[in-house]
């Protein structure tokens, strides 16, 4: 305590002056304690340096200050940022008697940030600042363009090189922060270009017309000029990335429903200041029935949600069934709308910027602020109320896409009732058609639910009947429409489905009584087979959907083709898959060739590709054919004998399954950059109402 007060001098280094002292002895903690302020120092740890040094250019953005962010990766793990705002002030800090810039980067908690920040961003771990990156650089050099001149200071492990200094004139404004992380404090040092692009997308999406370039010169090696202010003026030839969006959220929202089945054009928009609070927020419907709820607080993610997501869907039933009321397409005897109703197939994005917001939960993950509810409910409602006026159309799609929920999951309740009360299920009589498997351990055993009798009968016979189970369903039994779910559950092929399962359903269901951890979904690579497995998939959504989140639900993937020569035949499962096949057998062939000519001379080679080249087809494979190659091409399961069916798509040791999964919104960042991704959408769509996506389904 008695070191920090000024006026003291230090024994330990008679350079530094009392002030000094003070500085130094504000950062020690970060360096003692690094996993405190950076969560660890791991490589999120690492990557959180990139976000704290941006966050300040990024803020600067968001006051209107800014507008060009760049974010270099150079040589030997050092990056660079560099913005265009109004540049960190280098005049004297009046109570450290150091410049404000020195202050900034040398002590912690320094004001709310830079002082006088309207928004500071300071939840759980974020909006430590820029000297806790310092603390944990070996080296790091501010320069700073403002009042004329350019200045600069530099810093080892947080403690300043010199003072800061003017070391030309300058004409420009902003901020250049250049840093390297300390070996010392991080076991790794390796960036993730993807992880950073994904991050600055995300920001970029935040805040409405702030550009942000990422470069990745680590391997240019090159002398960088060292005076050229953005490095994307010197053109290297190296990889950039541009980030850029005029609509900042609603840009998100279409990115989000980009390639996607959209219920109406208008995209709804928002943002409003109220009692000190930012609310913005974006919402557009697609024709399937998840949702899709991104949510936001000071730029930071909040996958648990929390008060402003509350406000906002609070909103958006309200003002829904209002507007439904008041054009009777809801009439007085009908419900209202719930929650779940309205945001079936809705992607909405909300973000709220808050002074000292509350963070929550596990995770920090969620907003506990309750002025986020209540600014985001009234500037929400209000909006939106205009938006549906000013869109009667669009609102009626929405509105009667929420009573088709409504509609349906009225009919689902009814049918699950029905369906316990009727005791359609009791007795739980195993259903003929059942070939099930001789173990009763549900760990160890697998049901696989096979499109049309004839490929049902190849996988019984095929299967290892000790652990699984065959379920043939008649395909057009399956063929009605979705929206008539609720029937499904009295056809007698799926009664024997649910049977089969062993959880009983709704108030009943159980699953500690599933019979088999693995159901498998076994459908043809055709329009109908997607067909059925989306029916399928939908209804275990509706009805079975603990069986998702607890992974139990596969789908088979059997094999595109079949690919043989001579004795040998390979399987594809792809198209790519067949032409890595198709060149290793043109490979072998050519060695073949060249082995034989070597030893036994002309005569015998000429047989063997007589022979080999007797009835089969040659077959196409870049310039020429290869001879004695014979492709099959799967059309349905049904081609495939048991033995080749249990080979290619029921023996463990060599099928390929896909798990089906659903959306977690706990999973956070994860999902977040998955979502963010650029190759991701259509990943993480789970359950949908066309068949297109559900080939997509992750793994
Ligand atoms: C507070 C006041 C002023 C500038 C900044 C913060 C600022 C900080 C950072 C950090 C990275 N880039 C930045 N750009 C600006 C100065 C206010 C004024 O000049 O009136």
């Amino acid at each position: 305590m008695a070191k920090e007060s000024k006026g003291e001098k230090t024994q330990k280094d008679p350079r530094y002056s009392a002030e000094d002292i003070y500085v130094l002895e504000g950062l020690e903690p970060v360096r003692k304690r690094p996993g405190m302020y950076i969560g660890s120092t791991g490589p999120d740890g690492l990557h959180h340096l990139v976000w704290e040094i941006f966050d300040n250019s990024r803020d600067e953005a968001m006051g209107g200050f800014a507008t060009q962010i760049e974010v270099a990766l150079l040589p030997g793990n050092v990056v660079r940022v560099v913005d265009d705002g109004r540049g960190i002030p280098v005049d004297m800090h009046p109570k450290t008697k150091v410049s404000a810039l020195e202050t900034a980067m040398t002590t912690l908690h320094a004001g709310g940030k830079f002082g006088g920040e309207s928004y500071k961003i300071s939840g759980g771990l974020h909006g430590v600042g820029a000297s806790v990156v310092n603390a944990l650089s070996t080296w790091l050099k501010a320069e700073i363009h403002r009042d004329g001149g350019k200045y600069v200071q530099e810093y080892k492990q947080g403690k300043p090189k010199e003072k800061v200094k003017k070391v030309a004139p300058s004409k420009k404004r902003g901020t250049i922060i250049t840093f390297t992380p300390d070996p010392e404090i991080f076991k790794e040092i390796e960036f993730d270009l993807q992880k950073i692009k994904d991050h600055h997308r995300q920001q970029a999406f935040l805040v409405k017309g702030m550009r942000v370039r990422i470069i990745d010169a680590r391997e240019y090696k090159g002398k960088i000029d060292e005076d050229v202010y953005y490095l994307d003026e010197l053109h290297l030839p190296v990889p950039s990335h541009s980030f850029y969006f005029e609509g900042g959220i609603l840009s998100l929202v279409r990115h989000l429903n980009k390639g996607e089945e959209v219920l109406h054009e208008a995209v709804f928009y928002v943002d409003k200041h109220v009692e000190g609070v930012f609310v913005e927020a974006s919402l557009q419907y697609l024709t399937d029935i998840t949702a899709r709820e991104i949510s936001f607080a000071n730029n930071i993610h909040t996958p648990e949600g929390g008060m402003h997501l509350t406000g906002f869907r609070s909103a958006l039933t309200r003002v829904l069934n209002d507007y439904a009321r008041k054009n009777n397409i809801l009439r007085e005897a009908d419900d209202n709308l719930s929650g779940d109703d309205v945001r079936e197939g809705l992607t909405a994005v909300i973000s709220v910027k808050i002074p000292n917001p509350q963070f929550e939960g596990q995770t920090k993950a969620k907003l506990g602020s309750p002025e986020g509810r209540t600014a985001t409910e009234a500037v929400v409602g209000e909006a939106l109320t205009y938006f549906l006026e000013e869109h009667p159309q669009d609102a009626r799609r929405i509105i009667e896409k929420c009573v088709l929920s409504q509609k349906a999951r009225k009919a689902a309740k009814a049918a699950r009732e029905t369906v316990l009360r009727k005791g359609i299920l009791e007795g739980m009589t195993l259903p003929g058609k059942l070939a099930d498997c001789s173990s009763r351990n549900p760990e160890e055993s697998e049901l696989y639910v096979v499109e049309g009798d004839s490929a049902g009968g190849s996988a019984k016979q095929g299967r290892d009947r000790r652990f699984q189970a065959i379920l043939p369903l008649k395909g057009k039994i399956l063929n009605i429409e979705k929206a008539r779910l609720d029937r499904m559950l009295t056809s007698t092929e799926i009664k024997a489905l649910i049977i089969a399962l062993g959880t009983a359903i709704a108030d009943e269901f159980d699953i500690k009584r599933l019979r088999y951890h693995r159901i498998i979904i076994m459908t043809d690579a055709d329009v109908d087979g997607a067909h059925i497995r989306t029916l399928l998939l939908t209804l275990l959504y509706r009805y079975f959907a603990p069986l998702i989140d607890a992974g139990n639900i596969y789908i088979a993937q059997p094999p595109l083709y079949r690919i043989q020569m001579g004795k040998t035949a390979k399987y594809a499962y792809s198209d790519k898959e067949k032409e890595i096949i198709l060149s290793e057998f043109a490979s072998a062939k050519q060695e073949q060739r060249s082995a034989k000519a070597k030893k036994a001379g002309k005569q015998e080679e000429e047989e063997e590709s007589a022979e080999e080249g007797g009835e089969e087809e040659g077959v196409e494979k870049g310039e020429g054919k290869i001879r004695g190659v014979s492709i099959q091409r799967y059309k349905g399961l049904g081609e495939m004998n048991p033995d080749q069916l249990w080979t290619t798509t029921m023996d463990p040791e060599r099928r390929m399954l896909k798990r089906v999964m659903v959306d977690d919104a706990q999973e956070a960042d994860k999902i977040f950059s998955v979502l963010m991704g650029s190759d991701v959408l259509p990943r993480k769509r789970f359950i949908q109402a066309h068949a297109k996506n559900v080939k997509n389904l992750d793994v």
